[in-house]
């Protein structure tokens, strides 16, 4: 049994496709970013970079933050989605880490400055968008004939795609890039991808996050105070 402290957002999806993968029993725990819950003092004993997700792990009280860690932890536990063999399971560690340090970050900004920034900024958004598009260039070329950028369906694809499904927001044709586009329209039909954004869904428009229960957890951690 998990707890998964999540957003609907493209970091907080990651984790909520891969519990959906392994048919994984969870509860969510919703923290509303827009009213700055991860900042509550209870949350940022979970995360002290305080932001989504995190994972608690009811079996052993093991809390763990940072999606990409998150995808690995599941991963490892369940002996699923990280590749067969050992070349297999590296090929899987390269593209999570491609994605949790490249696409992420650029996609991030390429969001940012395209979205919520107060003043446009056309070099920035302009800078963040050929960024991203040289990323989805790359991705194009490693998928080659694969269903999968591994191959076998693995947590690189679920840390991937919440970010890609964004292409349009993102400013990114996929005119040009016709394998990415059929990746994506074979993710988008994955049952338990379409599952994971049903449930996901209703939390967009919540107005509260579950700022009683994320204290009654950390206090049940380590002490209330
Ligand atoms: N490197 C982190 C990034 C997590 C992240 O940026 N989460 C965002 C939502 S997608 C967040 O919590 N933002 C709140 C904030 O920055 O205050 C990961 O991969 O988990």
């Amino acid at each position: 049994m998990y707890t998964l402290f999540f957003t609907p957002t493209a970091n907080g999806y990651k984790v909520l496709v891969m519990l959906e993968a392994l048919g994984a029993q969870y509860d969510i725990c919703h923290i509303n970013l827009s009213r700055d819950e991860q900042h509550l003092p209870a949350f940022s004993r979970l995360n002290r970079h305080a932001k989504i997700p995190v994972l608690l792990d009811r079996d052993n009280q093991q809390l763990v933050a940072e999606s990409g860690a998150i995808l690995l932890y599941l991963a490892e536990k369940h002996g699923r989605f990280i590749g067969a063999s050992l070349d297999a399971r590296w090929q899987v560690l390269q593209w999570l880490m491609w994605q949790v340090s490249s696409l992420g970050p650029m996609a991030g900004q390429n969001y940012h400055f395209n979205h919520q920034v107060p003043e446009p900024h056309p070099y920035s958004a302009d800078r963040y968008v050929a960024q991203t598009h040289r990323l989805f260039q790359v991705f194009e070329q490693a998928l080659a004939l694969q269903p999968y950028i591994c191959g076998d369906y693995s947590i690189a694809d679920m840390s991937i795609y919440p970010w890609m499904r964004l292409h349009r927001l993102l400013r990114i044709n996929l005119d040009g890039l016709p394998r990415t586009a059929d990746y994506l329209h074979r993710m988008t039909s994955r049952a338990d991808i379409q599952r994971a954004y049903v449930i996901g869904a209703p939390y967009q428009e919540r107005l509260e996050g579950d700022v009683d229960r994320v204290q009654a957890i950390a206090d049940a951690l380590y002490g209330g105070h």
